[in-house]
């Protein structure tokens, strides 16, 4: 095992990774941008190493500086977590010049995997079932023509370099093709520097559901189970589970099978996500594959009883997989939530700043993998993710019970968060019978959530409201007392009820 592990990475994820490395007794080295000095993970560390400047070109994108750090600090690995540098084939590239080991897949499956038509070629060529559509990008727009007319409309047109749902359109005919053409390709230039768009039949709500694999460099390749992701919100992912409450033991044995046949075309090692879009008929149809750690991966730990970052060092120091397909059992089921620093009820504007209290919630069936602290000042610069709340359980309607239990004991202050969303979604009858697709949340959103409401007829008289809500809670921060001093709370029912028929048997002496 290695001795010392660079994390290019912050938040909640360098956090898990930290803790992976204290059960294997790995040293854990952080990086921090100088808005992160206090930040938990740089706590929780064995060292931690400051990486520049707040913004993330000039610091947690910086493959030199991360390579200097890692070799003056004698690491012999690096793990790069999820986002920033995680499916940049560079840094695999510049660890292995280092003579560092990277956790993660070899750079060039990372490439043959990258661009969204080369990957369809891969999957093609591995028998895994796609969307009808082409494999290679549209030279012009009239070949695109030839091409949606033989698809049949409606289409999508797809960026090659895509991701997170830029440079997509839907293009629902023909007199529509040329002008989304234009918005998908420069939509697309703009984001990835890549204008080439490609075409796919459109599929109408479908769901989305991952394989979890795995890969040794032995040649060994597992499959762990689904993921259900079709609760986002604009290609954000708001809730995951698993098992998907759609799977059936065939569909999970044949998107299985077909995603490792996959990883086995793209010469994959390490843990990796094939992702695919189900419908109704439960055919499936091959979407991209993640070359990383997922956010959501702690759903998959929860029902195969795995360590997945304990499996990724492991194969990344060239360990055989400790197991076999027919060794992964599922048990159970568990549900992610993704709490974020944003306002729901205020277009989901961020809401960084200071946390000033956080009491998290506790007892059976309950992972919280948290990024922050009580005092802690939550920066803007990065993707807002504070924590995953994860329950598992017997049951998907024990797990819900589990996590809205969680939710009303969660007490965050100082800034806002959007934990109101989940107990909204968790009460939704329709979500309780997992009848959820890739559009629901962003169809549902606004009956889900009360209409932004303000009781200002002006932007002065806004203030004037806000001015008073802070002399209130002034007010009732001066006259409370220290806790112990508290008067009991007024009680929920079911206690006062019991407190009274307890009077009742007692009669006064
Ligand atoms: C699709 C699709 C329907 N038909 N492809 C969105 C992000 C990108 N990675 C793929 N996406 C989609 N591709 C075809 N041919 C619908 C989506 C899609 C979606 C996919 C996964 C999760 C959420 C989604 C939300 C809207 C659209």
């Amino acid at each position: 095992m290695f001795k010392k592990l660079l994390i290019a990475n912050r938040g909640e994820i360098a956090v898990r990774i930290l803790r992976a490395c204290r059960d294997l007794g790995v040293a854990g080295v952080a990086v921090y941008s100088d808005v992160d000095r206090g930040a938990l993970h740089v706590r929780m560390a064995d060292e931690a190493y400051a990486i520049g400047p707040a913004p993330s070109r000039e610091s947690y994108l910086r493959i030199d500086k991360l390579m200097d750090i890692a070799l003056r600090s004698g690491c012999d690995a690096l793990h790069p977590g999820y986002g920033f540098l995680a499916e940049n084939p560079e840094l695999p590239r510049a660890c292995a010049n280092a003579g560092i080991a990277f956790v993660g897949p070899p750079a060039e499956a990372m490439e043959r995997l990258g661009a969204k038509t080369a990957a369809r070629e891969l999957a093609f060529r591995a028998g895994v079932p796609m969307v009808p559509g082409v494999r290679e990008p549209i030279p012009q727009l009239e070949a695109g023509r030839r091409i949606a007319d033989e698809i049949g409309y409606p289409v999508l047109l797809k960026a090659v370099a895509g991701g997170g749902g830029k440079g997509m359109r839907v293009v629902a005919g023909a007199h529509e093709l040329a002008s989304a053409w234009r918005d998908a390709a420069s939509e697309a230039l703009n984001a990835f520097g890549d204008e080439r768009v490609y075409i796919e039949k459109y599929l109408d709500r479908p769901r989305h559901i991952e394989m979890q694999i795995f890969a040794d460099a032995h040649g060994n390749v597992v499959y762990l189970g689904e993921r259900e992701c079709s609760v986002q919100r604009r290609h954000q992912k708001v809730i995951e589970e698993a098992p998907s409450p759609f799977m059936t033991p065939e569909l999970r044995r044949a998107m299985g099978e077909a995603a490792v046949r996959l990883a086995r075309e793209a010469g994959y090692t390490n843990a990796g996500t094939v992702e695919f879009l189900v419908d109704a008929n439960r055919n499936f149809y091959f979407l991209e594959v993640n070359t990383r750690l997922q956010v959501e991966h702690p759903v998959t730990e929860a029902v195969t009883g795995l360590d997945l970052v304990e499996l990724q060092l492991r194969a990344a120091a060239g360990e055989q997989l400790p197991i076999k397909q027919q060794d992964v059992t599922l048990h159970g089921h568990a549900m992610e939530c993704r709490i974020y620093a944003e306002d729901p009820e205020n277009h989901f504007f961020p809401s960084p700043g200071k946390i000033i209290s956080w009491r998290p919630p506790h007892g059976p069936g309950i992972r919280l993998d948290e990024g922050v602290y009580s005092g802690w000042t939550v920066p803007g610069d990065y993707d807002p993710l504070l924590a995953k709340l994860i329950a598992s359980g017997g049951s998907r309607t024990e797990v819900i019970a589990r996590l809205q239990r969680a939710l009303s004991e969660f007490q965050i202050t100082g800034i806002r968060t959007n934990t109101l969303l989940f107990e909204k979604i968790l009460a939704n009858p329709e979500f309780q019978k997992g009848a959820i697709h890739t559009r629901w949340l962003d169809e549902r959103l606004a009956s889900l959530l009360p209409a932004p409401v303000s009781d200002a007829d002006s932007p002065s008289e806004a203030l004037e409201i806000k001015v008073a809500m802070i002399a209130a809670a002034l007010w009732h921060v001066c006259q409370t007392k220290s806790a112990n001093e508290q008067p009991a709370p007024s009680v929920s029912r079911w206690r006062d009820d019991g407190r009274r028929e307890q009077i009742s048997r007692t009669p006064d002496r």
